[in-house]
């Protein structure tokens, strides 16, 4: 197992859309485990593959609260199959745009299919937190930040503070 490097904001990679994962084989279980151990030690609840750099539909969530037992989830190839009309509102912070956060209007409630590590689908509903985080990690799978739902001026000044600190830690 090994703690790998989160990519940050203007990196371009966070920009490409993952693509499905065909195999699930020892390379693959190496990598939930590889995203497991960054995920906590950032520490997230949420993590997608493309965030370490590997353009692949993987997403790792515990959701767990900090006196609870660890819940960790796995969600390989993970798709929005219905979202209620009903929007939420809940505040969003996202590991490759550190210590930003922000509110963002989603749908309330999503139904997400997926494969688990074993290869079996499933298909489950998600209101609350496990519907912000999803939708969070699947937009990521796609390319899409969290700051993408915000308005161009919040957006803008996002990227060009980030893009600032990027360009003095390269000097
Ligand atoms: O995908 C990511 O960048 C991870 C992100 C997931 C997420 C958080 C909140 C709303 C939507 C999606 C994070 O985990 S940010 C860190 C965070 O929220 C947190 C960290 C420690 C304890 C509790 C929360
Ligand atoms: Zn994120």
């Amino acid at each position: 197992m090994a703690i790998r490097d989160i990519l940050v904001i203007p990196d371009k990679t966070l920009r490409l859309v993952s693509r499905k994962v065909e195999t699930i084989d020892d390379g693959l279980r190496k990598l939930v485990e590889d995203m497991f151990e960054t995920m906590y030690d950032a520490p997230g609840i949420g993590l997608a593959a493309i965030q370490i750099g590997e353009p692949v539909r993987v997403v790792t969530m515990d959701l767990a609260k900090k006196d609870e037992e660890k819940q960790p989830r796995v969600f390989i190839n993970p798709e929005i199959v219905w979202s209620s009309e009903e929007k939420g509102v809940h505040e969003e912070g996202c590991l490759s745009i550190p210590e930003y956060y922000e509110e963002v209007e989603r749908p309330a409630q999503v139904k997400v299919k997926y494969l688990d590590l074993a290869g079996k689908e499933h298909a489950e509903e998600a209101d609350g937190l496990f519907a912000t985080c999803i939708q969070h990690e699947i937009d990521h799978l796609n390319g899409v930040l969290f700051i993408d739902h915000l308005s161009k001026l919040k957006r803008d000044r996002v990227i060009k503070k980030y893009t600032k600190i990027a360009k003095h830690a390269a000097e």
